[in-house]
């Protein structure tokens, strides 16, 4: 009988170590199907994402923004100087057109900033206006028979009849003012950061908005514009570079490198930032100048360096 005892004993104790064993291969089992579940859902979703980030586009643009910050170096262009002309040193250049054979100046400075008509080929000041004392002129445009022009930080812009100079408007804006151009159908303005707004003239009212950007990322300090052939010049403040801008998409589609453009007889002067940027549009010249720059140039823009 104790024999019978004992061996059921170790037949209960067998089955119980089987069923101990079972229950852990069905726990090892349970885990492995979780894991082998759940590593598509999360560990191929952020391998996507770095390959993304590494190589190819923003996940912005994959998802409808424009930004695409890795793909396509911006390449940089030269310059050729074609002609060289007389500016004034003491324009604090901020706003630069050209229209029917005359430049359209607007200068900057607390106390010095005005609006200006010279003559391109002596620098000669053929008009002139002077702003109040409190503000600081910025960009300039011409828009059929008037020039338009911002002030920096007084979020206020004034429209002028092109012939006298008589003040026919002034409007609002929210932001700083900094440059301003126009595509022919909307004035274009910028603001120091990286975007662009399009405004509605008479009205001002903003229609749209890009921002610029290049390979690295947005490109901010927006500056002086000029609307040529189809694309934005843009001076970037502090910098060398003049950035040309796809007007739909923001992208820069070159650089170019203006270093150099002001000589070494000239650097002793009080002369500040790159600034300004001119165009013929039916003899298809670019002027260009800067801040207390002694000169203008007549530039050709040359390809890819
Ligand atoms: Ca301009």
């Amino acid at each position: 009988m104790i024999c019978l005892i004992n061996t059921l004993e170790k037949i209960c104790s067998f089955l119980r170590s089987m069923w101990e064993w079972l229950l852990d291969a069905l726990r090892i089992s349970f885990f492995y199907v979780c894991m082998t579940a759940i590593a598509p859902i999360v560990i191929l979703p952020l391998l996507w994402g770095c390959w993304i980030l590494a190589y190819t586009q923003s996940p912005t643009e994959l998802y409808g923004n424009t930004k695409n910050f890795r793909k396509d170096i911006t390449p940089v262009c030269t310059y050729d100087i074609v002609n060289v002309y007389f500016h004034d040193p003491g324009a604090f250049t901020q706003g630069l057109v050209f229209d029917k054979g005359f430049l359209y100046e607007g200068t900057g400075l607390y106390g010095r900033s005005e609006l200006r008509r010279t003559e391109l080929e002596t620098g000669k000041i053929l008009q002139k206006i002077k702003l109040s004392n409190q503000l600081f002129g910025e960009g300039v445009t011409v828009l059929g028979n008037t020039v338009i022009q911002l002030t920096w930080k007084s979020h206020t812009g004034f429209v002028y009849d092109k012939n006298s100079f008589e003040r026919i408007q002034a409007f609002r804006y929210p932001t700083e003012g900094w440059g301003l151009t126009h595509d022919g159908t909307n004035l274009i303005m910028s603001d120091g950061t990286s975007i662009l707004y399009f405004l509605k003239p008479l009205t001002f009212q903003e229609t749209g908005r890009i921002e610029v950007f290049d390979h690295r990322g947005p490109v901010t300090q927006l500056n002086e514009l000029e609307y040529i052939k189809g694309e934005i010049y843009a001076n970037v403040w502090n910098t060398d570079y003049i950035v040309r801008i796809n007007p739909q998409t923001g992208r820069v589609i070159a650089r170019i490198d203006m270093a150099g453009l002001l000589g070494s007889k000239d650097s002793g002067l009080p002369v500040d930032v790159l600034n300004g940027i001119a165009y013929d549009e039916y003899r298809d010249r670019i002027f260009v100048t800067g801040k207390l720059w002694p000169k203008l140039f007549e530039i050709a823009v040359k390809d890819e360096k």
